[in-house]
């Protein structure tokens, strides 16, 4: 009787018709989460302006609750409101996007809001977007990360300019007016006249902030043991030359060594 009731709404399930859609096999990509209205969540916290270290903690450790879920994400790239998540040839959930991107964005919301407790002393419910952006080559990767490094450094100038413009007593859209068009250099100049070098800022604010596992080994007597370990890089060099590319490179080739080990002991 049960059966046969719901027989009847088996063909339902063809509705779901996002359900399948998966990243290509072998394919690399990041699941980028954005923070949702984190502009009037700051503002409500009472961040810091313009950057705060407990507000950088807050993400890093969030992306950081995917290690601990059993998620081997190759590195997370945390700037701004935003996480960058590298995965190679192990795609989870077979690299179902509506899956990948709800649970991701789930567990990365629900910690940062427990973080946000932690740090700021505050209930607050946040949420983060999340895409899926697929890319073809480990020079893709490389690319990709540069891009949002380069987006983090014209952030960070803006982010700075807007701060000072409205310490000195302009309102928002005055600020707006005179900032649009500015060239970086210019930037620059009206922001060291208030003794500031953006040059010289910290550099986890101008160049983000990376996590990710690094080998290491232990001599006992008998044997060498491998130890992974996460690792959080908070001074990064830049993305598109060669120190930057190096690390990236290293990081993927742990992954990639790590991925190969753990098939090997599956086998
Ligand atoms: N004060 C302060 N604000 C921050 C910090 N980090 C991020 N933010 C805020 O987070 C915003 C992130 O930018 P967006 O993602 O474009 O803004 P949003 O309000 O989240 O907009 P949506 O993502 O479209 O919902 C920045 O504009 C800042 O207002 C910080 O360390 N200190
Ligand atoms: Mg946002």
């Amino acid at each position: 009787m049960q059966e046969s009731s719901l027989n009847k709404f088996q063909n339902l399930h063809q509705h779901e018709i996002f359900a399948q859609t998966r990243v290509p096999p072998e394919t690399p990509f990041f699941v980028r989460l954005d923070g949702w209205k984190f502009r009037k969540l700051s503002e409500n916290l009472k961040t810091e302006k313009p950057f705060d270290e407990k507000f950088a903690k807050c993400m890093v450790s969030s992306g950081k609750i995917l290690y601990r879920k059993g998620f081997s994400p190759a590195l997370i790239y945390v700037a701004s409101d935003e996480l960058n998540i590298l995965f190679l040839n192990k795609a989870p959930f077979c690299g179902r996007i509506e899956k990948i991107n709800s649970v991701l964005a789930g567990l990365i919301s629900s910690t940062f809001t427990l973080k946000l407790k932690k740090y700021f002393k505050k209930n607050a419910a946040v949420s983060f977007d999340s895409r899926i952006v697929a890319l073809t080559s480990q020079e893709k990767v490389i690319e990709y990360l540069a891009w949002r490094q380069t987006d983090t450094w014209r952030n960070h100038n803006n982010a700075y300019a807007y701060w000072i413009l409205n310490k000195m007593g302009y309102k928002p859209k005055e600020v707006s007016k005179k900032l649009k068009g500015l060239k970086t250099k210019e930037i620059h100049e009206i922001v060291f006249r208030q003794g500031i070098n953006l040059a010289k800022t910290p550099l986890w604010q101008r160049r983000g902030i990376l996590v990710y596992k690094k080998p290491s080994t232990k001599k006992t007597e008998k044997c060498l043991i491998l130890r992974w370990k996460i690792k959080e890089n908070w001074n990064l060099p830049l993305f598109t030359k060669s120190d930057g590319i190096n690390l990236i490179k290293q990081i993927i080739n742990w992954t990639k060594r790590k991925e190969e080990n753990s098939c090997q002991r599956a086998k």
